[in-house]
């Protein structure tokens, strides 16, 4: 039985993580066919508009200023230059574009003023405009939906006790903040986290019920597994195993019945049949592409390849609206 919203205290949380892993995917995929065509996959593409230089300390990241990662840093991109990769990106099979910047925050100014124009231009081009700048005050997350911005990224990454030593530059409770912002300025909330920081079993079960605590859920749950990065103070992490994975996506799934559930960074380290155990327990939602933001991913002829095995199409833009308007999906 599905629990309702807000209703999963700690302990249920925790219980639910534990579940025996076969029968947690065989809930998991129940609550997936109710809410959504199994066979359907959203495949979305990351452009970094500006990469490096980044003045938090964020222990994961390749483009934080406080490591030495020899990563090439990029300034702002001209906004055609933007506009062209989201067009090609449509005419790959993205119906979601999401537009990151290696920002602690964002400041008002010429910068801000062009990002407004990069998501006007992309959503005209029919595309599930998606941004993730950092931190957003009040005022600018009203200014980017009333550009047309659909949806705003913005990851908790893990729980909040373990937060604090993977970063130290900002607080759980500033990234909390920005979420209210953006859910208050009527933006889509794409809030998740990552797995394989060095964190506890209790630290994702800490992610999940803060996830589920906040005063909406999200219509977007990332899992990330980390990618490593040599030069970063978890560079030397070895990767999460699938089982984690699946797991945590499985976990998302029955929190969060409406949700996109997004398989994205470490993919490439997925076989074709470890990605299939995620897709059956309710991962709905891939990056496709042969670079994330800054890290390679397993690219297009790949992807095309495995959903072609498996059946699967790519899924239409905004179809989470439909959603969350749905109780079932007949197939
Ligand atoms: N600077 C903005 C921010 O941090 O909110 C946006 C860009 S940041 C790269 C977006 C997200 O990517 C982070 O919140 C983190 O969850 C994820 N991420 C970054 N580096 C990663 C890595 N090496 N492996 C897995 N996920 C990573
Ligand atoms: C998210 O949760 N995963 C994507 C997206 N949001 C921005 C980013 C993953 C970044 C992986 C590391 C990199 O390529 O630099
Ligand atoms: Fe900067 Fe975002 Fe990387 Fe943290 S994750 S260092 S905020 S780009």
């Amino acid at each position: 039985m599905e629990m309702e919203y807000r209703s999963w205290t700690r302990q249920q949380l925790a219980q639910l993580y534990h579940t025996p892993l076969l029968e947690l995917m065989h809930q998991a995929a129940e609550v997936h066919r109710r809410h959504h065509d199994p066979c359907q996959i959203q495949v979305c593409t990351l452009l970094s508009i500006k990469t490096g230089g980044c003045p938090e300390d964020c222990g994961y990241c390749s483009q934080s200023a406080h490591h030495e990662t020899g990563l090439q840093r990029q300034q702002l991109l001209e906004t055609g230059a933007v506009v062209e990769a989201a067009q090609q990106a449509k005419e790959a099979g993205s119906t979601r574009f999401c537009m990151g910047a290696a920002w602690r925050q964002v400041r008002e100014g010429e910068e801000f003023d062009q990002v407004l124009e990069m998501v006007r231009q992309v959503s005209a081009l029919g595309l599930e405009v998606c941004c993730t700048l950092g931190m957003l005050s009040q005022a600018q997350a009203l200014r980017l939906k009333e550009a047309g911005l659909y949806a705003y990224n913005h990851n908790l990454d893990t729980g909040p006790q373990y937060y604090k030593q993977v970063v130290s530059t900002r607080t759980y409770q500033d990234r909390l903040q920005t979420l209210a912002h953006v859910a208050q300025a009527g933006i889509s909330v794409c809030c998740g986290g990552i797995l394989g920081l060095g964190e506890s079993e209790d630290d994702r079960i800490d992610l999940l019920h803060t996830l589920a605590s906040l005063p909406a859920p999200p219509e977007s749950v990332p899992v990330n597994a980390l990618v490593p990065i040599a030069g970063t103070p978890l560079g030397q992490q070895a990767r999460v195993s699938v089982w984690e994975v699946v797991r945590m996506i499985a976990a998302a799934r029955i929190l969060f019945p409406r949700a996109m559930v997004r398989l994205s960074a470490g993919r490439d380290q997925l076989s074709d049949e470890a990605q299939t155990l995620c897709f059956l327990a309710g991962a709905n939602s891939i990056f496709s592409g042969d670079k994330l933001l800054t890290t390679p991913h397993p690219g297009l002829a790949k992807d095309a390849e495995l959903f072609s095995l498996l059946g699967l199409e790519p899924r239409a833009p905004y179809e989470e609206i439909s959603a969350s308007t749905t109780s079932a999906m007949p197939r």
